[in-house]
């Protein structure tokens, strides 16, 4: 309690962070019985082993004490006769400390422990590898930045998996394919950019939760990935990974042997083919002596593959494989293979069929050094999704799950969507195969069906901006996904927790209130988007961000859901749908294929019920669309509230970011919410049994005010758009919307409903009669170029006193060919604020304090 007390009196003000540290901020710790406690660490470490990775661990360990107990520590080449820090591999530590030897360890595993000897005392991490020494002092850091007693140091822990890797999906242009904090740290103009330095930095950061490896480049990869000149650089982003045990590997355009290659063909069975291929792998080998190998998505979304050829994903992954092998390099092949140009009108058509139709036959073809890379779901990184079904469909093929820390259907780093507890659901999912308990978590593991390898593919998408990945908050998926990748039985409170209070503060009411919004982030986002397993309602066609809900239907993609005017959903069912839910093993699909076990959850992405089917919670599927979105909407409200109690108590620069962020996102929830419901309805023809669908009293359209060079236009999709209707200010230099107020005098929240293209920065100046209470740029980075539910923002402006009469008026500026547009005003007034309240609720009296 006396900690608490001491540190809540600390407030950090003034302070900037930009973020670039990530969790490695090694923050001074401030706590007085901590510190007490820490006098009792050894002054100095003795590294047993000086290769490249323990190097780095000495040297962490050195930085991570000094910036967070203000000491520098002695470094020495041999025992010392005092208490030290003692880093090594088994083999050295037994030559050493043989009374500290922790057992057999497993390459990258790592033990932790205080040994007594000689009359000292030695805290010793001990490796089962190089990898091993660097990850358990990375461990042992963490516990120190989150002030636990190092005094009762015992811990020994073993990677789940040998593949724990992050994907980026990096152009070699510099551009980021679902990126979202700026360009490439890889790329440039088409080669390896001069300065990787940052690439270094990124390699820290993925072995402190023990990422081990990293593939630079998109899926959909450039065949120049292969010439001379790119594996030179490459060489150099090797270079800067290699002293953090972080091996590279890069994705392959099968067609490269034609493109770049100048053959004829390139069928991966053609000698010719294969010989260019082995020309390449060696070239990469001679470089980069840790190269860990390829990652191919092949006949998918328009990439080349052996299909052309008549050859199956085993012909081509294990052509590949064969010249990786003797190098200890490994083969992914992504499993998201599908037709995107399926028929719409064939009710058996199914996307979420493809990966078990395609891979399942090849189950045992495949060499051992291949491993199929699958994503959690059958469809493609949705807010839900049921666990993809060949995960029990390879028992003699190795499998890795493949999960995005880039939110791409999570709000892309302008909403905060904490995706561990997602995560955690799928590999938690019981597939029961063979009628025995095998987890998702367990089969990747390799343990379920004794696979060699396997593992946790993560897509990350970091770039070259301060904070890495956008969204301050998103950086706790990347931890997360490393966390899990190397223990899958970590809770997602245990991950919030640690991530936060070494992110920002070991303040229990700074812990306490980021890990309240990082866990309900997922469920809110689910409300606001799409619930009930419908999929993440947004543009599937362009942006994947805001609201586009019919651009998933009627077209070959196959992201359906089907409704119409009676109903809504897939029917996958074997009974009378597209016969998917026989993918999975028979007690699974027992229980997907009935409605009476039906999940609420996933249901609609499973069954076609009529929209006023009832649902286990006993809500019907139209009012539980309008409750879960109006709920998800209020959630992220709350966030933004909640935040506003750290002012003060973390730095200012992030503290402002994130609030900012979190403004947005309640706006944005709005416009989701909004966009769905009314469609919703107009689809089903059922009200809103509350009344607030379509019933906006306290709005004000902007299509009916007084305008003044603005124009009325129809928004499309109709739905992201309040009354389907804007207005925009073209070929003017600016234009007026005014309207006069006629509700009750009161306190008021005014709410600006404008749009902001991702170029052009317009600018808006609201009005109370002459003067003028708030103006603001329309400079954000969103990803459209018009009016819809990508653009759709939110300006609110606090506690403004109104009067019956008052007018308001709105001065747009168009900037480029952003014309200034608009929606709607809200006019919310404010029941109860006791700072506002202090007297009465009248202008009157608030005005003249004005
Ligand atoms: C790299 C989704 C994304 C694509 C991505 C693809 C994939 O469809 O929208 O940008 O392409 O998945 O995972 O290959």
């Amino acid at each position: 309690m006396l900690c608490i007390a001491v540190m809540l009196a600390v407030p950090v003000t003034g302070h900037a962070e930009t973020g670039a540290a990530g969790w490695l901020r090694y923050a001074a710790i401030r706590n007085p019985e901590t510190l007490r406690r820490d006098q009792a660490l050894p002054a100095g470490v003795v590294l047993l082993d000086r290769s490249p990775v323990p190097l780095s661990a000495e040297q962490e360990l050195v930085r991570g004490v000094r910036s967070m107990l203000d000491r520098t520590l002695r470094i020495d080449d041999t025992l010392p006769e005092e208490d030290a820090f003692v880093l090594g591999t088994a083999s050295e530590i037994e030559g050493a400390l043989p009374q500290a030897r922790a057992g057999t360890l497993q390459p990258e595993s790592f033990s932790l422990s205080v040994v007594h000897a000689h009359g000292h005392a030695y805290w010793v991490i001990e490796g089962g590898d190089a990898r091993g020494v660097l990850y358990g002092t990375f461990r042992l850091l963490a516990k120190m930045g989150t002030e636990q007693d190092l005094a009762m140091l015992h811990d020994s822990e073993s990677p789940s998996a040998p593949i724990r890797w992050v994907n980026q999906w990096d152009n070699i242009d510099g551009s980021i394919e679902r990126g979202y904090a700026g360009r490439s740290i890889f790329f440039d103009n088409g080669a390896v950019r001069e300065d990787v330095s940052r690439t270094g930095e990124y390699a820290r950061l993925l072995a402190s939760v023990g990422i081990d490896g990293c593939t630079v480049n998109n899926v959909n990869a450039s065949p120049k990935m292969l010439s001379p000149e790119m594996i030179g650089g490459l060489a150099r982003i090797a270079d800067e990974f290699r002293p953090w045990g972080v091996r590279l590997s890069i994705s392959v355009a099968l067609n490269s042997p034609q493109t770049l290659g100048g053959l004829s063909t390139f069928d991966p069975l053609n000698p010719q083919v294969i010989a260019w291929w082995q020309s390449r792998v060696d070239a990469l080998y001679a470089q980069i002596p840790d190269f860990g190998g390829f990652v191919v998505k092949a006949d998918s979304e328009g990439q080349p593959g052996p299909s052309q050829y008549g050859r199956t994903p085993a012909d081509a992954a294990n052509m590949l494989a064969r010249m990786l092998k003797p190098h200890g390099g490994i083969l992914l092949y992504r499993a998201f293979v599908y037709n995107h140009h399926l028929d719409w009108n064939d009710m058996k058509a199914d996307r979420a069929r493809a990966a078990y139709d395609i891979f399942h036959p090849l189950d045992g073809k495949f060499e051992d050094n291949v491993v199929v890379q699958i994503k959690y779901g059958p469809i493609d990184f949705q807010v839900r999704e049921p666990v993809s079904p060949i995960f029990a469909g390879l028992r003699k093929t190795s499998e890795a799950i493949e999960l995005q820390v880039t939110q791409e259907y999570t709000g892309q780093a302008h909403h905060a969507v904490f995706l561990i507890p997602l995560w955690k659901e799928s590999l938690d999912f019981d597939l029961h195969a063979d009628n025995r308990s095998t987890t998702v978590a367990s089969i990747v593991e390799g343990k379920a069906f004794h696979h060699a390898l396997g593992g946790f593919v993560g897509v990350a998408n970091v770039g070259l901006d301060a904070n890495w990945m956008g969204h301050p908050l998103s950086m706790a998926n990347l931890y997360g996904f490393g966390r899990l990748a190397w223990n899958p039985e970590l809770t997602s409170a245990a991950i919030a927790e640690e991530w936060t209070r070494l992110t920002f503060s070991n303040n229990p009411e700074v812990a306490s209130t980021v890990d309240g919004i990082l866990l309900h982030s997922w469920h809110a986002y689910e409300g606001y988007t799409g619930s009930l397993g419908i999929g993440t309602l947004t543009d599937i066609l362009h942006a994947h961000y805001g609201p586009g809900i019919e651009s998933a239907e009627r077209n070959g993609w196959g992201q359906w859901f089907r409704a119409d005017h009676q109903g809504v959903g897939m029917d996958r069912t074997v009974a009378t749908g597209t016969g998917y839910i026989g993918q999975y093993p028979p007690e699974v699909a027992k229980r997907y294929e009935s409605l009476a076990t039906m999940p609420d959850s996933l249901l609609l992405f499973f069954h076609h019920v009529p929209w006023n089917y009832r649902l286990h919670n006993g809500q019907t599927v139209i009012q539980y669309t309008y409750n879960a979105h109006y709920a998800g909407a209020e959630e992220a409200a709350q966030f933004m509230t909640d935040w506003k109690r750290l002012d003060g108590l973390i730095d200012d620069e992030r503290y402002q970011k994130v609030l900012d962020l979190l403004i947005y996102q309640s706006g944005h929830a709005v416009v989701w919410r909004d966009a769905v419901c009314n469609w919703a309805k107009s689809m089903s023809g059922i009200p809103d049994d509350r009344g607030r669908v379509g019933h906006y009293p306290d709005r004000i359209e902007a299509e009916n005010m007084k305008l003044t060079g603005y124009t009325v236009v129809d928004v499309t999709p109709p739905e992201t758009a309040s009354g389907a209707k804007g207005v925009v200010c073209e070929g003017q230099a600016s234009c007026m919307a005014e309207t006069v107020f006629h509700g009750a005098s009161g306190w008021y929240d005014l709410g600006v409903e404008y749009f902001d293209y991702r170029s052009g920065d317009s600018t808006f100046r609201v009005f109370l009669n002459q003067q003028l209470i708030g103006e603001w740029t329309a400079d954000n980075t969103l990803p459209a170029e018009r009016m819809n539910g990508d653009t759709s923002s939110r300006k609110t402006l606090d506690g403004i006193p109104l009067r019956t009469g008052d007018t308001i008026r709105i001065e747009g500026t168009p900037d480029g060919n952003e014309p200034a547009p608009l929606d709607y005003i809200a006019v919310d007034r404010i029941v109860s604020r006791t700072d506002k309240a202090a007297g009465s609720n009248s202008p009157d009296a608030a005005q003249t304090k004005h």
